[in-house]
């Protein structure tokens, strides 16, 4: 998916570019069924804790799982679908065909029924720190609908270029947060499938499930490969898959096998198991 002009202005005026049915309704399901299998061999870990940072929570639960890839042939090959490298390049690339981007982390975010926490406020940078926070973005995929009623994601729009001051999440076992002014914040509400892309600079958060249904967030972080020098965190430099330019090798480099490709035949497989 090659953007228009305007869908690239947005993500650089703004911060963020919503996509509704980026994923078709049997891509979703496959996402849907794939966490089910994941959640069922307890993969999914609760990172909320009681306010201290340490302590599980005893009532909420902000299940994650980071990374994807080792445990999931199928969110492996999500990446490499070919929608996913046209969009990140053409919304972190300078229109040159050669321009090379490269997955950076795989996650999800899974909030349970009732009593699902959010992940307080937060710039990706503040973890990854690369030099021009448009330069990263992150693939937000809605697994599914993303209410205001079930803690949607968050974002502050036009904040990408000042860094706020993170300090430890007393929430969560290991994230970070921020206090930015709440009054600029805007909800962005998707149904199943669509994707929310947002710079490494924006300020974002999602809040809490209180709805009788479960709800999942498939986080994926992608930078120009310009960036990965001083990129930290997720895949190490010179392992990170690279998806586009001269280097890509259809994940052959990274995993020893050809991952382009496979994304359709996943998504029959697991609807078929
Ligand atoms: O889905 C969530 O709860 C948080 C997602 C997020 O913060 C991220 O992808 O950086």
């Amino acid at each position: 998916m090659i953007f228009t002009n305007e869908q690239r202005e947005q993500f650089r005026t703004e911060g963020y570019l919503a996509v509704p049915n980026f994923w078709t309704p049997i891509e979703v399901a496959a996402m849907q069924k794939e966490l089910e299998r994941l959640k069922a061999e307890g993969l999914l870990r609760n990172v909320a804790t009681a306010g201290d940072g340490q302590t599980a929570s005893p009532t909420k639960a902000n299940l994650q799982l980071c990374p994807m890839y080792p445990h999931s042939a199928f969110f492996r090959a999500m990446p490499f679908a070919p929608k996913v490298a046209e969009a990140v390049a053409s919304l972190l690339g300078d229109g040159n065909s050669g321009d090379s981007v490269v997955l950076h982390l795989d996650q999800v975010f899974l909030k349970p029924a009732k009593h699902g926490a959010g992940t307080n406020w937060h710039q990706d940078n503040a973890y990854f720190q690369i030099p021009d926070p448009l330069k990263g973005t992150a693939l937000w995929t809605a697994v599914h609908n993303a209410t205001i009623a079930n803690g949607t994601l968050r974002v502050i729009p036009r904040a990408f270029d000042t860094p706020l001051p993170h300090e430890r999440d007393g929430d969560s076992d290991h994230h970070i947060r921020c206090f930015p002014d709440e009054s600029l914040a805007i909800p962005l509400e998707i149904v199943a499938g669509g994707a929310l892309f947002f710079a490494y600079g924006t300020p974002h958060a999602t809040g809490a499930n209180t709805t009788d249904t479960e709800r999942a967030g498939v986080a994926l972080h992608f930078i120009h490969a310009n960036q990965s020098g001083r990129a930290r965190g997720g895949f190490e430099t010179g392992k990170r898959p690279v998806l586009t330019g001269e280097n890509a090798t259809g994940g052959e480099a990274e995993y020893g096998t050809r991952i382009a490709g496979t994304w359709d035949a996943q998504v029959a497989r697991v609807l078929a198991a």
